[in-house]
């Protein structure tokens, strides 16, 4: 099993161009030590993935988008695909985040054509699942999130690809579930990505928490058994939060 924790930046529709200057400063405080235990990334609005590769690269972290569209070119307006993505300089793409879920009208299928255009272009998906409160409340939680591992993997995937579990009703909103429903749910969500991908990949496919994650609660949630590192929002706009939830590691 080799799976290097991985601590993603989500900045959704925030940042300009000044904000380069929190990606310089994450730099400044991701340490040789650190680099060795965790992968850092930054996934900032479209316009800024090219802006930010210099300084990025130059001091070891990734950079990702945010979504990318089915095709690899064409007339879709307003879009951007994977192959563009990978030619600013990204690495990584975020597909079926619940934002884009819920304001998109995303299914499933359409999430496992993005996952599917992010790997033909080299890039590695970060798919995201995960169950809103009513479907929690319900009981429905990982009947929820498993039907979307189905839908949203693409049966061939290597086991690059990186899962993350964003239950909906934490996103934003400083609420996290229990340690142990986090727990139960990275477990089951291993499970059924080996039922999708087979082969005995899902052991090395990083499995991410997101929603809600802090330095407060960084270190709770980073030391439960199949948590692989965290899909962060609100904080990893700036570097010191940010840094500080990718040392919780
Ligand atoms: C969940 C997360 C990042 P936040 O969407 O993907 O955002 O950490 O702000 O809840």
């Amino acid at each position: 099993m080799t799976r290097r924790p991985l601590v993603a930046g989500n900045w959704k529709m925030n940042g300009s161009l000044a904000s380069l200057a929190e990606v310089a400063a994450m730099g400044g405080a991701y340490d040789v030590a650190l680099k060795a235990r965790v992968e850092l990334i930054v996934c900032p609005p479209a316009t800024l993935v090219a802006m930010a590769v210099e300084v990025a690269t130059r001091l070891g972290i990734g950079l990702g988008g945010q979504d990318c569209h089915v095709d690899a070119s064409g007339a879709h307006t307003g879009d951007i695909s994977a192959e563009m993505l990978k030619d600013a300089g990204a690495s990584y793409v975020i597909v079926g985040h619940s934002e884009r879920r819920a304001d998109h009208g995303e299914t499933d299928a359409i999430v496992q054509a993005k996952a599917a255009a992010a790997l033909r272009a080299g890039l590695t998906p970060i798919v995201c699942v995960g169950e809103t409160r009513a479907e929690r409340e319900a009981g429905d939680a990982l009947a929820v999130v498993g039907a979307q591992i189905d839908g949203s993997l693409p049966a061939d995937a290597p086991d690059t690809i990186v899962v993350a579990y964003e239950p909906v009703w934490a996103i934003g909103t400083g609420l996290t579930p229990t340690p142990a429903d986090v727990a139960q749910m990275h477990a089951f969500a291993r499970e059924r990505i080996e039922q999708r991908l087979g082969g005995g990949k899902s052991v090395n496919v990083r499995i991410l928490y997101g929603g809600s994650v802090k330095p407060a609660n960084a270190q709770e949630l980073m030391s439960i058994a199949n948590v692989d590192g965290a899909l962060v929002g609100g904080a990893s706009l700036t570097a010191k939060d940010f840094v500080a939830i990718a040392d919780a590691y």
